[in-house]
């Protein structure tokens, strides 16, 4: 409806109606900014959001699809997993209703924010009027009536406004989509829709609902910031570059191989820069920190300058800053995000990373690392090639040990096709294992490690790239933890090969309880034993392939790894929606070795020997932690 210059809309139509016409633009491409709407409707937004969503899909199909999800925090999951792949240029809006529904986005709202996927949050909340309330799922804090369960989503999100008022909602919306397309800035963003206000109509002026362009920014280096991580890196014999995901963010890939081609310095990844350089390039020495190669962490070890590029540096990058060990070693990084590029007392060059590395390859024409130093990284790089092929192929039995299944994973997927993982002990086997062909083949979410994201994460990859193979691999925990969006991939005929390693319990906390002193105590799925009142009784009789089925999953059981590679090929043949290959593993066979750490605090005093061991070891590797001052 137009009146004059002005559109009669309700909050939760105008809010459809703009998101539909906005655009993200980088490199001349214009691309849609929202391409559709997840979403679990209840009673705080189905006659709001839902309403404008249906009028939308009866008389402006394509606008903005709408798609039903399990979990809300599925479904934010999904929404960054989908923007992740298209390098944060696109995204998905998702609609809770209020209360439960908005704060089960609250997981999946800290997993955007803490690894910088953008994602649209708009969660359903209390009446502005409040003439009813408390309403159903109200918090009713007495010492705050203006506060809802919403406002815990402000220390998970980049931006959060709350739309009172109607004539709030075109700042709100702007405000939302600057945050979503600014590189430096973007996380979740949260706009909270009291359910009122959804239904409420307002004349809207006409410019709002004009398509509008996000110009996505790629900021070129500072010249002086430049200078001096060029003198910094002319005077390195021992530099290392570390890659993170802002490599990928700013399709940097190319312009990486050629700044180290020109200069010879070899590349380490972090599980979000993985994908940066191809394994098996003359450069690449594969994945550092915590989860490293040997390769990568020995030369970490002994790097004069360390050239950070689009990452934060975790702890797993790091080995909780035990990695870099020369006495001497300085940083240089290239971020877009001026907290980040300031890390570890660096030379800090705040820019776009292919406009960084493009200015650097330039500036430091006719420089390069001497040969010795390059053979010894493709030395380094080799002898672990050898480590990752003798993994993939141990022969363990009679269940298949972890790297087994990694590998043939490995070796039946396509070069562009994505593994997705996020928890459990298979990340870091894959960070050391895998390797990668393609900067999109590897989708590992290590920012947060969320239990969980595993099978909603793929579906948003499989959502934002089609025409790839998905190849989701799934400990038996996380699977119980969340495995709902699989009825999501059903519904949408979405193939995902969901990859099930049943090891019946928690593998990775239990080694790591074990060599903490902690004696894998809580991990492993027991009955409790009527004997001795502990869980170490027999081995629970959960079906998970059976599960599956259940939710409508075309299922393929697999006991050997023979079977379980034909398995991946039949799996690889199939259309048409979800495909799980259920396999059991031995939880007890350990990936190869990073000579790494992790810092995680043992108990200083304790009446078990196993505790007082573990400490000792503990104190020792302390002792090796650097402030990087
Ligand atoms: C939501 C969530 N809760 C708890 C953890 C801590 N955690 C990390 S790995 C893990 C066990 C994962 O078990 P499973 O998926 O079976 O993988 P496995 O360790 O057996 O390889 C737990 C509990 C987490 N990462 N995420
Ligand atoms: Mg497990």
């Amino acid at each position: 409806m137009t009146t004059g210059d002005a559109v009669r809309l309700t909050v939760a139509q105008a809010t459809v109606r703009f998101l539909a016409v906005q655009r993200s633009e980088r490199d001349g491409v214009r691309r849609r900014l929202v391409e559709g709407c997840f979403g679990i409707f209840g009673h705080g937004n189905v006659a709001g959001v839902g309403q404008a969503l249906l009028e939308a899909e009866l008389h402006d199909p394509g606008a903005l699809t709408y798609h039903q999800a399990r979990n809300e925090q599925g479904m934010v999951h999904a929404a960054a997993a989908f923007a992740r792949m298209r390098n944060r240029l696109s995204t998905l809006a998702c609609t809770a209703s209020i209360g439960p529904g908005s704060t089960n986005m609250l997981t999946g709202a800290a997993l955007a924010t803490v690894n910088r996927l953008p994602v649209l949050l708009l969660p359903s909340d209390i009446f502005a009027t409040r003439v009813s309330s408390p309403v159903l799922q109200e918090l009713e804090l007495p010492s705050g009536y203006d506060v809802s369960v919403n406002d815990a989503f402000r220390p998970v999100s980049r931006f959060f406004d709350r739309v009172w008022r109607p004539e709030q909602l075109p700042a709100a919306l702007l405000g939302a989509m600057r945050v979503l397309t600014d590189p430096a800035e973007t996380g979740a963003v949260t706009v909270a829709l009291p359910q009122d206000v959804q239904a409420e109509a307002h004349d809207w002026p006409v410019e709002l609902f004009r398509e509008r362009v996000w110009q996505v920014a790629r900021p070129v280096p500072e010249p002086a910031a430049l200078a001096r991580a060029v003198e910094v890196l002319r005077s390195a014999t021992r530099p290392l570059v570390v890659a993170g995901g802002g490599v990928g963010y700013a399709e940097a890939t190319d312009a990486l191989r050629d700044f180290v081609e020109a200069t010879g310095i070899p590349v380490a990844e972090t599980q979000a820069g993985k994908g940066s350089l191809r394994y098996d390039h003359p450069l690449a020495v594969g994945a550092v920190g915590s989860t490293g190669t040997t390769a990568a962490n020995r030369l970490a070890h002994q790097a004069d300058v360390v050239v950070g590029i689009g990452t934060r540096y975790s702890d797993f990058t790091t080995a909780s800053r035990t990695a870099f060990a020369n006495p001497d070693v300085r940083f240089v990084n290239v971020n877009i995000a001026p907290p980040d590029a300031a890390k570890q007392s660096g030379v800090a060059v705040v820019a776009d990373a292919r406009e960084a590395l493009r200015a650097l390859t330039d500036a430091l024409s006719g420089w390069s690392t001497e040969q010795s130093y390059r053979d010894e990284a493709r030395r380094l790089a080799a002898e672990w090639d050898e480590v990752v092929e003798r993994a993939y192929t141990l022969g363990h039995g009679p269940r298949p040990a972890q790297s087994e299944v990694i590998g043939a994973v490995n070796e039946v997927s396509g070069p562009r096709d994505v593994v997705v993982c996020a928890a459990g002990s298979m990340p870091g086997d894959l960070h050391k294992l895998w390797r990668t062909r393609d900067p999109k083949g590897y989708h590992v979410e290590y920012g947060y490690s969320c239990m969980g994201y595993e099978i909603a994460g793929g579906l948003g990859v499989k959502m934002a790239c089609p025409d790839r193979d998905v190849f989701v691999l799934v400990g038996d925990g996380s699977y119980l933890m969340m495995a709902q969006e699989l009825v999501t991939a059903v519904q949408e005929r979405i193939k995902l090969i969901v990859v099930l390693v049943q090891n019946h319990g928690f593998a990775s906390i239990g080694e790591l309880s074990e060599t903490l002193g902690s004696q894998r105590f809580g991990t492993w799925y027991r009955y409790r034993n009527g004997r001795t009142g502990r869980l170490d009784g027999d081995v629970l009789p959960v079906d998970l392939a059976a599960n599956a089925e259940s939710l409508g999953v075309r299922v393929l059981r697999a006991g050997t790894i023979d079977e379980f590679r034909s398995a991946l090929v039949e799996a690889k043949r199939h259309e048409g929606g979800p495909v799980l290959v259920h396999v059991e593993t031995d939880p007890l066979v350990p990936a190869p070795s990073s000579e790494s750490w992790w810092d995680v605090p043992v108990a200083e005093v304790s009446q078990l020997d196993s505790t007082r061991q573990a400490r000792k070891s503990y104190e020792a590797s302390k002792a090796g932690q650097r402030p990087y001052l």
